[in-house]
């Protein structure tokens, strides 16, 4: 028979991408549903790049902004490009579609369809202070109790507590978040997927439903967000219209786990029981538990830990740490300044210098800006060592990144486990672009004492496709069936505490 394609569209905060997933007939013939046949093989899934794509923050309208116009444009030829692909490796195109994106932020949509203004950032400067005055109507401490999401600045329901627009907007103007939005352009149907509905903070802790007293807090009603949809389940076909344009077959978009990192959690390649430790690691590090409960104690709170719903009734309780961002938007800095900066050069200079002489706090909320990024890290740098007074080469500012960031993931795995009564787990995943850094992977080893798992790198692609594959039955809807097919597909190296390099592993 013909492979099967699933296409997964991917938007990060720095970059978009649309994949393509191949699934190749299994030879034991487990396409079928495989109800209740526990032990299926789930063959492989190859992994293809059909497009890719930057995105950037701009100034819109006086707000940081998406340019949400030319992301949907790179969509549209994404798809495009991905049912060629899909036909070239011998699929008969794409079977399904499915949207991820960073959380938080969305869109207003007017009845008939128009938007309505700027998709404005999460990094936008327009919620300061709004936490707080939402903290006068629900307190802090019941906000957790209510939602078990930590209080950032940039929670959909603080956004929305200070959005001028909603009071001006039509009436039943919903509130459309970035991947629900891609998928009412392409399905015409809207409705809220349930792991980035609990970035929202409106969402009560381990339901599927609403807070009522949240959204009030927010000063919007449940009728401000579409029906709740649970990932694995189908919007609805392509739009005729469109698909027509693409040249696409009229094939259904699957809600997955539209939160970029509720797919990239979903695609850790963990093979133990117990709670799977991991690091989602792109524009920003996600680090934490996945666990069958959220943990919403006065001490989690104060940790600064949040309980966000995962894929399967999982949730993952986890903090929010500044990555690769701080390496990103120094780079940034560097080349406005003109110097060009190639990635692995600077990680290989990085790696090259003397450690141990500074470090940052990456979870401070400081660093959530853009602009300035190199001389910001700077000044914040407190020496530990050596006689500089700062850092002063690039290769010196991302050593002290890097190492602050391995410090940082010691410290908060260490709380996340004692905060849910856990173990330390004999190993830690790290997935996602920032996997690819190898000396970021040894120093968390070295400074966990533990064994670190890097990849897969487009875990999040992965977390959308399997799903997919799982929804439309081509593999077995059993625990444990994705996992299993990410690691019969992947790539991983493994870094032992104390070591210098990694070895491979399959
Ligand atoms: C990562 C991410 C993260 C959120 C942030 C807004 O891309 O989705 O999980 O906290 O963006």
């Amino acid at each position: 028979g013909r492979p099967l394609a699933l296409a997964a569209i991917d938007l990060g905060a720095t970059s978009g991408r649309v994949m393509v997933g191949l699934l190749r007939p299994s030879p034991y013939g487990t396409t079928d549903g495989g109800e209740g046949d526990s032990d299926d093989p789930t063959g492989r899934l190859e992994l293809h790049a059909a497009h890719r794509f930057e995105n950037r923050l701009g100034r819109r309208d006086g707000h940081l902004s998406w340019d949400i116009d030319a992301l949907w444009e790179q969509v549209r030829q994404g798809l495009t490009a991905a049912e060629h692909l899909a036909r070239e490796l011998g699929a008969d195109g794409i079977s399904s579609i499915g949207v991820d994106s960073w959380a938080v932020d969305y869109a207003l949509v007017g009845p008939d369809g128009e938007r309505i203004g700027e998709v404005i950032a999460y990094r936008d400067e327009r919620t300061d202070g709004a936490a707080e005055s939402v903290a006068r109507r629900v307190d802090v401490g019941r906000q957790f109790a209510l939602t078990g999401i930590a209080q950032q600045p940039f929670n959909t329901l603080y956004q929305l507590a200070v959005d001028d627009r909603l009071g001006s907007a039509p009436a039943g103007t919903p509130a459309l978040l970035v991947p629900d939005l891609l998928t009412f352009l392409l399905t015409g149907e809207r409705r809220t997927e349930l792991t980035n509905a609990s970035t929202t903070g409106m969402l009560a802790a381990g339901e599927n439903a609403w807070s009522p007293e949240m959204l009030e807090a927010a000063g919007v009603d449940e009728g401000q967000f579409a029906p709740l949809i649970r990932p694995g389940e189908r919007v609805g076909p392509v739009r005729s219209d469109l698909a027509r344009e693409l040249g696409i077959g009229e094939v259904p978009v699957i809600a997955v786990g539209s939160h970029d990192t509720a797919s990239a959690v979903l695609a850790v390649p963990a093979a133990d029981d117990g709670p799977v430790a991991f690091i989602s690691s792109g524009t920003w590090s996600l680090i934490g538990l996945e666990l069958e409960s959220p943990v919403l104690t006065e001490r989690a709170r104060e940790a600064g830990f949040t309980n966000e719903r995962g894929v399967d009734e999982t949730f993952r309780f986890l903090k929010n740490v500044a990555g690769m961002w701080l390496v990103s938007e120094s780079i940034a800095q560097w080349e406005e300044s003109g110097a060009r900066i190639d990635l692995d050069d600077l990680l290989a200079a990085a790696a090259a210098v003397p450690g141990d002489r500074f470090r940052i706090d990456p979870t401070d909320p400081c660093f959530l800006a853009p602009g300035r990024m190199a001389d910001r890290v700077a000044d914040a740098a407190r020496v530990i060592g050596g006689d500089e007074e700062r850092p002063r080469t690039p290769a010196q500012l991302v050593r002290c990144i890097l190492e602050s960031l391995a410090e940082t993931y010691r410290d908060e795995l260490h709380a996340a486990c004692r905060l849910a009564r856990r173990p330390l787990p004999e190993r830690l995943h790290v997935v996602g672009g920032g996997s690819r850094n190898r000396l970021l992977s040894q120093l968390t080893a070295d400074a966990l004492g533990i064994e670190v798992v890097a990849g897969p790198m487009e875990a999040t692609a992965l977390g959308n496709l399997t799903l997919q594959a799982r929804a439309l039955g081509a593999i077995p809807h059993r625990p444990g069936s994705i996992r299993e097919l990410v690691r019969a597909s992947v790539e991983l190296e493994v870094f032992a505490p104390g070591e210098r390099s990694g070895t491979s592993a399959r």
